[in-house]
């Protein structure tokens, strides 16, 4: 890019020159990117990284910011505005996605990944591809995967132990069909709400917990509100880099390439940075007081989520052979 100060300095003739390189770089795209997180969040610095990277590597042929905070629209607003380009790259869970994007609901089936390693392994393999090229028929191109733990249920009252202690308790979940079945299988009601508005919801009682990592946990205050914490770990939800499909067409094959590769060395970093993060906010909330426990037996969990698999592949017949790679996966 050209700056006015240089231009102001150099004599007519350069000007010329320098004004028509200016023009050409009008060409340059603005790329605005929508997170859900605050600063210093493993998914905003990756993300960060990322853009500063992509400029740099193509000299700004794209340039961007990322907006943090949500400060663009909410989750489900924010997957709309990729879809249209209105927004041209954004750090997704991909959670809601799976309400536009049907096979991206194999991700949201409970107790479906063994570990956050095996999630990994089956994303970077082929059904990590499979998932991909279903969201780019959606106008969504996820160029790699970050990382966000394993979500447990956190509530204003007590230890959950066993599903029934879920009775009679109002649970916000995220914004997807299945979570609210998942919820209701236990004998729990949902409510589906934004991530800015639970701190408020469960500080009034408007809900009675929530579920979510020991970062967002931590770095949104629930644990300030909510402070019963109970390691059910009953969904292990991969996140992604995206860009809008329009903003990806519209880059030369060599940019492509570039922005792919940026994307994936800062998935490398983002993991690297949760996995800090993971520990660092566990020890926090257990140091301010928060009531942890770990279940002793998940198996009554687990056997509460036939019914919502039986409702899934009902719903969505892609899901079935999906859910068998996955399974076959060590
Ligand atoms: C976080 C995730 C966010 C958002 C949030 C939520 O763990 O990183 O993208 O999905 O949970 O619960 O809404």
């Amino acid at each position: 890019m050209i700056k006015k100060t240089v231009i102001q300095k150099v004599s007519g003739a350069i000007l010329v020159a320098a004004t028509a390189a200016a023009v050409s770089t009008s060409a340059n795209a603005e790329w605005k990117g929508w997170n859900i997180h605050n600063p210093g969040y493993p998914v905003t610095t990756a993300l960060e990284s990322f853009i500063d990277d992509v400029e740099a590597k193509t000299d700004g042929r794209v340039a961007g910011r990322v907006y943090n905070g949500a400060v663009l629209g909410n989750q489900a607003d924010s997957i709309q505005m990729l879809q249209i380009g209105a927004i041209q790259f954004a750090e997704f869970n991909l959670g809601p996605i799976g309400a536009i994007v049907p096979e991206a609901n194999v991700v949201s089936l409970p107790f479906i990944f063994k570990s956050v390693d095996h999630m990994h392994r089956v994303m970077d393999g082929p059904v990590g591809d499979e998932l991909s090229a279903a969201m780019e028929k959606h106008g969504i191109k996820s160029l790699a995967w970050y990382d966000s733990g394993a979500r447990s249920f956190y509530n204003t009252e007590k230890p959950i132990e066993a599903p029934s202690d879920l009775d009679g308790m109002k649970f916000r979940v995220m914004n997807n069909e299945l979570y609210v079945g998942m919820v209701e299988a236990l004998g729990g009601n949902a409510t589906p709400m934004a991530y800015a508005e639970i701190y408020q919801s469960l500080k009034t009682g408007v809900v009675d917990g929530a579920e979510n990592n020991w970062p967002s946990y931590e770095s949104s205050n629930h644990f300030e509100v909510a402070g019963y914490y109970s390691l059910t770990e009953h969904l292990i939800l991969p996140e992604c880099v995206c860009v809008s499909v329009g903003a990806w067409n519209q880059l030369s094959a060599d940019d492509q390439v570039i922005v792919k590769k940026a994307a994936r060395e800062s998935a490398e970093l983002q993991r690297k940075l949760w996995a800090e993060r993971d520990k660092s906010s566990r020890e926090k909330v257990l140091a301010s007081g928060v009531v942890f426990n770990e279940i002793s037996n998940k198996a009554p969990f687990q056997n509460a989520m036939k019914v919502v698999y039986e409702k899934a592949f009902q719903d969505n017949p892609t899901l079935k052979p999906l859910v068998e790679k996955i399974q076959s996966v060590d």
